[in-house]
């Protein structure tokens, strides 16, 4: 029996076996809130964004999320994209038996006296990154997520280890900044940090270096590949499925970290290598990583990223859907205008993918069974002085101009075919006035009232670590939003639950909840701009009045562009790339296409 290390946190003196083979040279791991895989993409996103005196919520709704699958050696079934690509570096240099990748609570089983590194990797560690920390701190204690708690514990364990002075810790993956920003090295306990991709050759030398015993710098920035047979592909199986698809974006704006890696769309046979390697190993869901699926197979083409080739995106979903063994297929990340430039991609896509998605809009959907695709993509604001500013590229083909009529035609263009994108807001850029967030409230409102649906997921503004506006400084607090992006966030929230509320108790137990606990915890944490918000969200006064109250600001109806004049806005030399089979051609363009 051995007892924990000496500096370890209360409440982990635990003694336990050590491995009866002396433990794995290099133990991989990562928060089980970010490995569980069943119930789909919002648990994680739930378990990142709710406070940890809210797990109840998640234990009711989810009694088994806990419950992970093991391979016959005890190490995890599945594991995050990330890790398993840091697992696949390490194999080219080090033995099978040397590596493995296991469940935090398995960690017991493999650290021993023979282990010299334990690597985690972590998406979300500290909830300090955009969305994630606003419901917890609108909800209270900010600092501790779900996920948080549970990073947390992962690092407590490691630091418990009776063997933690004879390896090193190494952090990597995209939250590994959010330990160098909190300086929380000591706390948790880590050696390294390390930003970058795991294939990178200086990846492989720090790990030569902690094997040797030697000291490790603070942090490491590793290079990210420049071209697309340089990144590896997982061939176990991956939570959620998740097989890359692209790297970087090529929008530009400046807010993004993604975005400042290269601009590559990986080979579609080395994709399909990594979707069958999931299936063997007994995944039935597939999701393809991108930021932008919109852009694969067209980069570094002849055409620009913005027009997407529908032929090669309709093979390379068609070929995975049509996978034996896929029955679940789950999008990940887009952008809006390609709805816009080729409507028809759209629908080819739906056809193919409707019938493997797990996502059912009863309310919502026009597909027999209910189906729904449901991308992330950012909207972001929808003031064009504040898009110019961020994002200027965000929208293109089209000009930032057009901004909230891209938006409003792009989603047309989609809930059409049955997908309701989840559409990410920034609340608090830096500079944002009153007229800026008075611009995206009719936005919002424009949506409300042509019935168009996207679940809008406000976040205060976070300056991501890298970016181009690392320096800058938004609102920090929820305390200090004012009315007006309160009511920003409220009405979002208001929009989102349109679809859950077609029964008669569903209002009723709205209005009476979000009273109840604004009197019980929520006044006091977010302050007086917060409660007319509140009231309009919860219902109990109508908007009409609280706008003849003068409590709340109703949007005004916007011009907005249809797709034709979106389409003759672009530049005659674009005409080349849009397709026929669209309609709306200008009538030069259309002579120029004979
Ligand atoms: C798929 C995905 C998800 C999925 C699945 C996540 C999962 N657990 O598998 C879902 C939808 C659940 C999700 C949720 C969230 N996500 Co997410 N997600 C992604 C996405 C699109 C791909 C991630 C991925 O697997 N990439 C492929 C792998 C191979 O890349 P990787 O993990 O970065 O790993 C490489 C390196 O980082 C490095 N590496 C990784 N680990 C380690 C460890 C060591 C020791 C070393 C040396 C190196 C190393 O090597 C790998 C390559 O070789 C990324 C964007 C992107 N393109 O990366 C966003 C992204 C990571 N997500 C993001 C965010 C914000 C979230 C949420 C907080 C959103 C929310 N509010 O709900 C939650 C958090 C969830 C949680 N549990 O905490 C942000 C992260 C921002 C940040 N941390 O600063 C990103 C970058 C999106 C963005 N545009 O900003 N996400
Ligand atoms: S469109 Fe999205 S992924 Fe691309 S640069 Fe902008 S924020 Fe980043």
């Amino acid at each position: 029996m051995i007892s924990p290390h000496e500096g370890a946190a209360p409440g982990f003196q635990v003694t336990y076996e050590p491995p009866a083979d002396g433990g794995r040279m290099i133990v991989l791991t990562a928060p089980l809130t970010e490995i569980i895989d069943h119930a789909g993409y919002f648990i994680q996103m739930a378990l990142a964004s709710l406070p940890i005196w809210m797990e109840g919520v998640i234990n009711r709704k989810y009694p088994k999320w806990r419950e992970v699958e093991h391979n016959p050696d005890g190490s995890a079934r599945y594991m995050p994209a990330g890790v398993r690509l840091v697992e696949k570096s390490l194999l080219r240099e080090y033995r099978s038996d040397d590596v493995v990748a296991c469940f935090p609570d398995d960690l017991h089983k493999f650290v021993g006296p023979r282990t010299r590194v334990v690597a985690v990797s972590t998406h979300n560690p500290l909830g300090v990154t955009f969305a994630a920390g606003v419901y917890t701190s609108i909800f209270g204690s900010s600092k501790m997520p779900i996920n948080s708690h549970y990073s947390r514990d992962l690092f407590a364990k490691i630091k418990a280890s009776p063997f933690r002075q004879s390896f090193k810790v190494i952090v990597g993956g995209s939250g590994g900044w959010q330990i160098i920003q909190t300086d929380t090295y000591e706390e948790l306990s880590i050696d390294c940090v390390v930003e970058g991709r795991s294939e990178s050759l200086e990846t492989l030398e720090l790990f030569r270096k902690a094997i040797q015993g030697e000291e490790l710098p603070r942090q490491v920035e590793v290079k990210h590949p420049v071209e697309r047979d340089g990144i590896l592909f997982p061939d176990t199986r991956t939570t959620f499925g998740v097989v890359e698809m692209t790297t970087g974006c090529g929008r530009r704006c400046k807010f993004c970290v993604p975005d400042l890696n290269p601009q590559i769309a990986l080979p579609k046979k080395k994709i399909m290598e990594a979707v069958r390697a999931n299936v063997r190993n007994g995944n039935k869901q597939i999701s393809l990583a991108t930021e932008d699926m919109f852009i694969w197979g067209q980069v570094h083409t002849n055409t620009p990223f913005y027009f997407p080739n529908r032929e090669a995106l309709v093979d390379l979903y068609s070929d995975i859907v049509n996978t034996p063994g896929v029955e679940q297929h789950v999008l990940s990340h887009c952008t809006i205008a390609p709805a816009v430039v080729d409507p028809l991609l759209i629908k080819q896509l739906s056809d193919l993918l409707l019938p493997k998605s797990p996502i059912h809009f009863p309310v919502l959907s026009s597909h027999p069974q209910k189906k729904a695709l449901a991308p992330l993509i950012g909207l972001e604001t929808g003031s064009v002085r504040m898009a110019k500013q961020i994002m200027s590229s965000k929208g293109v083909p089209f000009s930032i101009e057009d901004w909230p009529s891209v938006v409003i035609e792009g989603l047309r263009v989609l809930n059409e075919n049955n997908w309701f994108p989840a559409m990410t807001l920034i609340i608090g850029n830096p500079g944002e006035t009153d007229d800026d967030v008075r611009d995206t409230i009719d936005l919002v409102y424009e949506i409300e009232r042509r019935g168009l649906f996207a679940f809008l997921v406000p976040s205060i503004f976070t300056p991501l670590h890298d970016t181009r506006m690392e320096k800058e400084r938004g609102v920090t607090q929820t305390r200090q939003l004012t009315p007006l992006q309160w009511q920003l966030m409220m009405k979002c929230w208001k929009m989102n639950l349109r679809p859950g509320q077609y029964s008669w108790w569903g209002p009723m137990a709205w209005r009476v909840g979000s009273i109840g606990m604004w009197l019980y915890k929520l006044r006091g944490l977010n302050g007086p701009n917060f409660t007319w918000p509140l009231l309009m969200f919860s219902g109990a006064i109508s908007e009409k009045n609280l706008q003849r109250m003068g409590k709340i600001y109703r949007g005004k109806p916007l011009k907005v562009k249809t797709r034709k004049e979106l389409i003759a806005s672009l530049k005659p030399k674009d005409w080349q790339y849009l397709r026929a089979d669209n309609g709306d051609l200008p009538l030069a363009a259309r002579a120029a296409a004979v």
